[in-house]
């Protein structure tokens, strides 16, 4: 298995954990600058990292950080990470739809300025509005953030420690994972947000530190460059 990323990216990190906590046997590929390559293109016409390349699929090649999951959790048999009872599932399925559709969208707004990443078309961020307008922009996506970030800690942890119950699954991979990009804008993570991260680095360890540090590097060094 090939996995192709980008070391800064908070959409390959979680990929990047649960291949490393599973102990899957692959080839990790720094695709930075590669992904619109005819080569690239060719296999993924979506420009996307993650993407895990497998003669398995019969696209040979599989993007979306959550279904690459999904996929080789599936295939392995990987049930400590995405529980087989259809109940417990739904509910880890709901959290990376919720996340991905819901709270990545307003963490991206807020967050791409800051980290020197382009916006989507159509934002104001990528528009020709004034700075004024998309600082506006901006803080108001950041301060949309609030209500999914308290639906995690009311809804999908609840009394639990993650939202896979007592142990991390891939959900919280990709939860996790997306709040290290919060350190971009220094984020006044709620207290119990940090804790969770700093129970998925004790649940995870390697796992999750090593490439989380790539993660946190590219911020450090991104802030470096603003003093
Ligand atoms: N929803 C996707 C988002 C993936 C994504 O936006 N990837 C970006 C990096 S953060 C990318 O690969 N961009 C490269 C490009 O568009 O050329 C996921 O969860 O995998």
């Amino acid at each position: 298995m090939k996995l192709n990323v980008l070391k800064p990216s908070v959409n390959s990190l979680p990929v990047r954990v649960l291949m490393r906590a599973a102990g899957l046997a692959h080839e990790e590929v720094d695709a930075w600058g590669h992904t619109r390559s005819p080569e690239y293109l060719a296999k993924c016409p979506a420009h996307m990292t993650p993407m895990l390349e497998t003669s398995d699929l019969a696209m040979g090649a599989l993007w979306e950080s959550c279904a690459i999951m999904q996929y080789l959790c599936n295939k392995h048999g990987l049930t400590k990470y995405y529980p087989a009872d259809p109940a417990k599932r739904a509910v880890i399925d709901s959290a990376m739809f919720y996340l991905t559709g819901t709270l990545y969208p307003l963490l991206s707004r807020a967050t791409y300025p800051a980290l020197g990443f382009p916006g989507y078309a159509g934002e104001v961020g990528a528009s020709d509005a004034s700075p004024a307008e998309k600082e506006k922009a901006r803080k108001a996506a950041e301060e949309a953030l609030a209500e999914p970030l308290e639906v995690f800690r009311s809804f999908y942890i609840g009394s639990d420690k993650f939202i896979g119950g007592a142990t991390p699954s891939i959900a919280d991979m990709r939860f996790a994972a997306t709040l290290e990009f919060l350190a971009a804008i220094d984020y006044k993570l709620p207290a119990w947000a940090k804790s969770y991260v700093a129970d998925m680095e004790k649940a995870l360890g390697k796992a999750y530190m090593e490439p989380a540090g790539d993660v946190r590097g590219f911020i450090q060094y991104v802030k470096s460059q603003k003093k």
